[in-house]
């Protein structure tokens, strides 16, 4: 029983004397690590005054967001209405800009499409194609002026046109 004392107080002896030479040398190599410390506190003084700059300048963009922020324009939307082979108006004037909406208040549906028919090139936006009876079209916009001729692809005889101003 003591000698297993002895054995293992050997192998206590020995564990901390290694510990100690272990503890020692990394405390050797430890002055290299105070210089790497030094030289990066240096460095954080560099990028402070940077930041600070930007934090002063931001001041002014937000005062000119609220300039920007009062543009709404409402656009002025015209109904043509479509009912049982007649358009009406006949003739719709706008303005550049403004928009038009066919609305199909009969029993019958329409196809309403650009002129000339069949190629319906004049005006691509025009080209509205089937509008079932009750329904009511997207806005088209007019960006240019001029005048645009429609008719119903179902039945050609069937016409009117928008003048945009
Ligand atoms: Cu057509």
């Amino acid at each position: 029983m003591s000698s297993s004392a002895k054995v293992w107080l050997g192998v206590l002896v020995t564990v901390i004397v290694i510990a100690g030479a272990y503890y020692f040398y990394m405390q050797q190599a430890n002055p290299v690590t105070p210089a790497t410390t030094s030289s990066t506190s240096t460095d954080d003084e560099t990028p402070t005054p940077a930041g600070q700059s930007p934090l002063g300048g931001a001041t002014t963009p937000s005062t000119s967001t609220d300039t920007t922020t009062s543009t709404t324009t409402p656009v002025t939307t015209t109904t043509v209405t479509y009912k049982n082979g007649v358009f009406t108006p006949a003739t719709t004037t706008i303005k550049k800009g403004e928009s038009v909406v066919f609305s199909n208040t009969g029993t019958t549906s329409v196809t309403i499409d650009s002129d000339p028919h069949p190629t319906h090139t004049t005006y691509l936006p025009l080209n509205i194609g089937i509008l079932s009876a009750g329904k009511t079209s997207s806005a088209i916009s007019f960006p240019t002026a001029g005048t645009y001729g429609y008719h119903n692809h179902a039945n050609e005889t069937e016409t009117g046109k928008i003048v945009v101003q």
